[in-house]
């Protein structure tokens, strides 16, 4: 028996209303899947770091360090658990052309849209203030020389430095380099040549900064690294003979996360334990 047209019209509208349900159906599943809530963290928290369990340096990208002094996780300086300890001296072996001791933190997962924390600690007999400057903290891009985007620490007073041509940088004074005393300071990039770039800067959950406009140069996304790294040392003197700094609570977290995120205690005392080794150099 032949069907009649009217009964095919009507199957073919039933199936196509079926498909536009079940696609429905999907874009609604959709953004959820692949994403898993890590312990009390948001989703979108990338990596989150305390020091407190075991082989904690193992869940760094990579290690860049020439002594035994360099990089080693501690007693927290003021109590409350672990915390890295970074030093670096003049004569410490030669790390990539430099002075340096830096891990890095994440590289292949950078997105546009990131959040970047730490709490760090910079010890008065460790970190004499002086003339010359170095690196804390800073976004590097593959084969493009200097940052474009760092923290710096020069004369008692941490300054951001940032730039998306190599020859203009700005400056800004973000505060002064308070000692023996904890401080929490939390970057929100969107990582951008163009006018869309945005970084904004939290200390001790106060805004320092809020800056609209290019921070990266033209090109790939930067890796995040964290530690010293003292350019002037690689040929000559200055007047320290060290620099001692001290980390805890290191996290990235992707677009999506608030700043409450990256300063919450429930995820201090919950680590995300995120492996994101692809390469470990210990020299
Ligand atoms: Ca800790």
């Amino acid at each position: 028996m032949k069907p009649s047209t009217s009964k095919i019209v009507l199957s073919i509208f039933l199936s196509a209303l079926l498909l536009v349900y079940m696609q429905k159906e999907l874009e609604e599943i959709n953004p959820s899947m692949g994403v898993e809530s890590v312990g009390n963290a948001t989703a979108s928290l990338l990596f989150s770091q305390n020091f407190e369990g075991s082989d904690p340096l193992a869940s760094f990208h990579r290690l860049e360090l020439g002594a035994r002094h360099s990089l080693n996780v501690v007693e927290r300086p003021g109590g409350g658990g672990k915390a890295a300890r970074y030093e670096l001296r003049p004569n410490d072996p030669d790390v990539k052309g430099s002075r340096r001791v830096e891990t890095t933190v994440v590289k292949r997962k950078v997105e546009k849209e990131m959040w970047y924390a730490f709490d760090i600690y910079f010890p008065a007999d460790g970190y004499v203030d002086e003339e010359n400057d170095e690196v804390i903290t800073q976004w590097h891009q593959s084969d493009m020389g200097s940052p474009s985007a760092s923290l710096r620490t020069r004369r008692g007073r941490i300054t951001m430095t940032v730039r998306d041509e190599q020859d203009e940088k700005e400056k800004i004074d973000l505060g002064p380099v308070t000692k023996n005393k904890w401080l929490n300071i939390v970057m929100h990039m969107v990582h951008s040549y163009g006018s869309d770039g945005l970084t904004e800067i939290w200390v001790d959950g106060k805004q320092v900064l809020s800056r609209k406009g290019g921070n990266l140069f033209d090109g790939a996304l930067p890796k995040w690294k964290i530690g010293i790294y003292k350019s002037r040392w690689a040929s000559e003197a200055t007047t320290v003979d060290k620099r001692v700094l001290y980390f805890d609570n290191v996290r990235v977290g992707t677009a999506g996360t608030t700043l409450a995120d990256m300063t919450s205690e429930t995820v201090r005392s919950n680590p995300v334990r995120t492996k994101l080794v692809e390469e470990s150099v210990h020299q």
